[in-house]
């Protein structure tokens, strides 16, 4: 029998990837998504629209992590052998405008999820999508899976809650329950309003000559940008262990913004000194300025590397974003 896998947040840019990857490996999906009053699921339209796919491998419902009643309904329904919690209030810079709905969805959310696997009694393995912002104001450098956490934002403290629950049911309940801690991953799916898709977007459109000006915040904050790809596979061997664990997965290479915007603007030739303007409005409350992960635990002990460096990474994000600009390079 084909294994059923549940996963919030399947319209993401990370939902929709490993949705695609779990479906290359025989795995049943099951995904819920949001009631909106515009369409939501872009990012998995074509798995959706392809007859031979969906309804036989991969089944949508309704639902949100809100609501808990529904999340043990769906369980008890659909009993997976894997979930993964990818749902959330994503966005750092919007958490400190949202920090209740923020610790609402991304934090309490994943114990709703988690009370509904105890309530239901499925055996299941659990995902938990942690992040490089526990590490927030970074107390060592790189950072591994023994660094001590210190967030940065209402994001960052709900998802640190979050972390501490997973790990909780696993001691409590015996729950195979794994925290990924994943540092920033990127793709021509991102969200637009993250940095990266903000800046190969716009890039794109100033070479369309649609757009002359590309306003951002702070240039000087550095990360560790891998290749959202890449980093789906690791989500999964994860949860294929003969025992939980929390891993950090990372390319081990830090950035600063400056640098992807001149990796970016030089690629296709241009100067972003004479596009870009400072915009205090996208300046946070609190910064995280320096992060860099040390992914050896997941090498050692999952096999993990990541495929893609940044230079292949930037170029696969602005190759995309002209293609959609109709721009021939
Ligand atoms: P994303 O593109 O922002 O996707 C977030 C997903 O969560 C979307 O499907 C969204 O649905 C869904 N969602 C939002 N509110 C929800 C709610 N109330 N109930 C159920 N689902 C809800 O994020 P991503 O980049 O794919 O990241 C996936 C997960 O990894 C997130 O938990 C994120 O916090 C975490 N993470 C991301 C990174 C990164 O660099 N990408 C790094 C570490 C951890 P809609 O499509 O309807 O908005
Ligand atoms: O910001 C700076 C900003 O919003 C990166 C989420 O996936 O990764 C992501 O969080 C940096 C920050 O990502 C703009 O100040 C400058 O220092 O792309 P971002 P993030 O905050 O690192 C982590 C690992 C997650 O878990 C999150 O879910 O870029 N920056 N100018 C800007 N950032 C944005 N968004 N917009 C600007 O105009």
């Amino acid at each position: 029998m084909n294994k059923k896998a549940f996963i919030t947040g399947i319209t993401g840019q990370d939902g929709s990837y490993l949705t695609e990857f779990l479906i290359s490996k025989g795995y049943e999906v099951h995904g819920i998504m949001r009631r909106s009053s515009a369409f939501n699921t872009e990012r998995i339209d074509h798995l959706m629209d392809n007859e031979e796919i969906m309804n036989k491998k991969l089944f949508m419902y309704y639902g949100d992590l809100a609501d808990g009643t529904n999340l043990s309904r769906l369980l008890e329904k659909i009993k997976p052998d894997e979930i993964y919690n990818l749902g959330a209030q994503s966005h750092v810079r919007v958490s400190f405008d949202i920090p209740v709905y923020t610790g609402d969805i991304t934090g309490m959310g994943t114990t709703r999820l988690l009370e509904a696997v105890r309530e239901t009694q499925i055996k299941t393995k659990f995902y938990q999508a942690s992040s490089s912002e526990l590490y927030g104001l970074a107390q060592e450098v790189p950072q591994k899976e023994t660094t001590p956490f210190y967030p940065r934002s209402p994001y960052g403290a709900a998802k640190l809650y979050a972390y501490w629950m997973a790990v909780n049911y696993r001691e409590s309940y015996n729950m195979f329950a794994c925290n990924g801690i994943l540092f920033n991953h990127e793709s021509p799916r991102r969200g637009g309003t993250f940095v990266t898709k903000k800046i190969t977007r716009a890039l794109a459109n100033i070479a369309a000559k649609k757009q002359d000006k590309l306003f951002l915040g702070n240039l000087d904050a550095k990360r560790d940008w891998g290749y959202a790809k890449d980093y789906v596979e690791a989500m999964w061997m994860m949860l294929q262990q003969d025992k939980p664990d929390d891993y950090v997965i990372a390319t081990g290479e830090t950035h600063s913004v400056k640098e992807f915007l001149q990796e970016a603007f030089s690629y296709v030739g241009l100067d972003w000194n004479k596009y870009v303007e400072i915009d205090p409005r996208y300046f946070r409350p609190a910064e995280v300025d320096l992060l860099i992960g040390d992914a050896t635990k997941a090498k050692e002990k999952l096999g993990w590397v990541p495929k893609t460096n940044f230079k292949e990474l930037v170029k696969i994000m602005v190759d995309a974003d002209l293609k959609e600009a109709g721009v021939n390079k």
